[in-house]
C-alpha cells in the first residue's frame, strides 16, 4: 500500500520510514472502542484527525517557543498521493519513554485514583470531587507505554525523573501543563471541554520536540460543554454513539466486535467533522 518500511503500527495509525531522518505518520479511518478496533471504518476520520492535529501544532507553536522547544511537523502536503490529507511528514526523533498526560477534569482512572487516595498521583485534592469535576489546577499524570494490548501504566513523577533525569522531567511537566492550558482555553472558546490529553515528546539535535498527534479525540477526552454535568459520566464528543450502540447490541467486549450500522457511522463521522469545524473555525472539505 505504501512503499516505505513500516516503523511502528498502532491500533489506528502507522509510521513509515521516509528516509532523510523523516517519518511518514499515516492515520486510518479505523476507530477503537472498549479496547477493540471495530471492523467498520468511519469515513474521513483519518483526514479529520490529521488536519486537526496539524492545526493544533500551529496553535501551540508559541507555547513550545516559550520553552525553547519545537514540534515535529515538517509537511502535511509532501506526502504520497494515496494517503493525501491523512498523513504527515515529521522529523524522526529519539522518543522519550513517558506518556505526558495532563488532566484538568476528573474522569475514568483519575476518578478511581482520587476515590482511593484523595489525590491524583502526587497532588492532594479537595474532598467532594466527582466524576467530571473540574480540578482546581491541571495535574500532570504521566504513564509509560505498556506492551501491546495492555493499558498504559501510571507512573509517579519520581519514576519520570529516573527515566529522563530531573531537569528533563521538570521540563516535561511544565510544558505538558502549559500546552494543556492553552489547548483547554482554545477548546473552551469553541464550546468543548478538554478534560485531559496525552502528549509524546522526543529529542533531536535541536532539543525537546513535541511529537505524535496532538489534541485529537483519539489522544484526548473532548466533552460538549453544553452537556457537562459533574456527577455523571460525561458523554464523549466523538464515540458516544458507538459506545451506546455497542452496549445496546449486547456485545460482550471479548468476542470480535460487530459491524456498526450506517446511521451510527454517519453520526460518528459528523461528530468528528463538528469537532474539527468548531475548534478550527474552518469548514472540513
Ligand atoms: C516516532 C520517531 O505514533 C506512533 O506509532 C504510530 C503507529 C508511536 N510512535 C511515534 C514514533 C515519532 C513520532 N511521532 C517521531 N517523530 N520520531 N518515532 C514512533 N512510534
Amino acid at each position: 500500500m505504501i512503499d516505505l518500511p513500516l516503523v511502528a503500527r498502532g491500533k489506528v495509525r502507522e509510521a513509515y520510514d521516509a528516509g532523510d531522518d523523516r517519518l511518514l505518520l499515516v492515520a486510518s479511518d479505523r476507530i477503537s472502542a472498549y479496547d477493540s478496533v471495530l471492523p467498520t471504518p468511519i469515513p474521513d476520520k483519518g483526514r479529520v484527525l490529521t488536519q486537526l492535529s496539524v492545526w493544533w501544532f500551529d496553535q501551540l507553536a508559541p507555547v513550545l517557543s516559550d520553552f525553547g522547544a519545537t514540534h515535529h511537523l515538517v509537511s502535511a502536503s509532501d506526502v504520497p498521493p494515496s494517503v493525501a490529507g491523512r498523513a504527515i511528514l515529521v522529523r524522526r526523533l529519539e522518543m522519550l519513554p513517558v506518556e505526558c498526560v495532563a488532566r484538568g477534569y476528573l474522569s475514568g482512572s483519575g476518578t478511581v485514583e482520587y476515590q482511593r487516595t484523595g489525590s491524583i498521583r502526587d497532588v492532594p485534592l479537595p474532598a467532594g470531587l466527582v466524576e467530571g469535576s473540574r480540578l482546581p489546577e491541571p495535574v500532570f499524570t504521566p504513564s509509560t507505554k505498556a506492551e501491546q494490548g495492555a493499558h498504559d501504566e501510571a507512573i509517579s513523577f519520581a519514576r519520570v525523573v529516573e527515566l529522563v533525569g530531573a531537569e528533563r522531567a521538570d521540563e516535561l511537566r511544565e510544558l505538558t501543563l502549559a500546552l494543556y492550558r492553552r489547548g483547554a482555553e482554545i477548546a473552551h472558546d469553541a464550546g468543548i471541554v478538554l478534560a485531559d490529553t496525552k502528549f509524546e515528546f522526543g529529542v533531536d539535535a535541536s532539543g525537546l520536540v513535541l511529537g505524535d498527534e496532538v489534541l485529537t479525540p483519539d489522544s484526548s477526552r473532548f466533552w460538549p460543554a453544553t452537556l457537562w454535568s459533574p456527577g455523571d459520566v460525561q458523554p464523549s464528543f466523538d464515540k458516544q454513539y458507538v459506545r451506546d450502540w455497542l452496549t445496546a447490541s449486547g456485545w460482550d467486549r471479548v468476542s470480535p466486535p460487530p459491524e456498526l450500522p450506517a446511521d451510527v457511522v454517519a453520526a460518528t463521522r459528523e461528530r468528528y467533522v463538528t469537532a474539527y469545524e468548531r475548534l478550527t473555525g474552518r469548514s472540513f472539505t
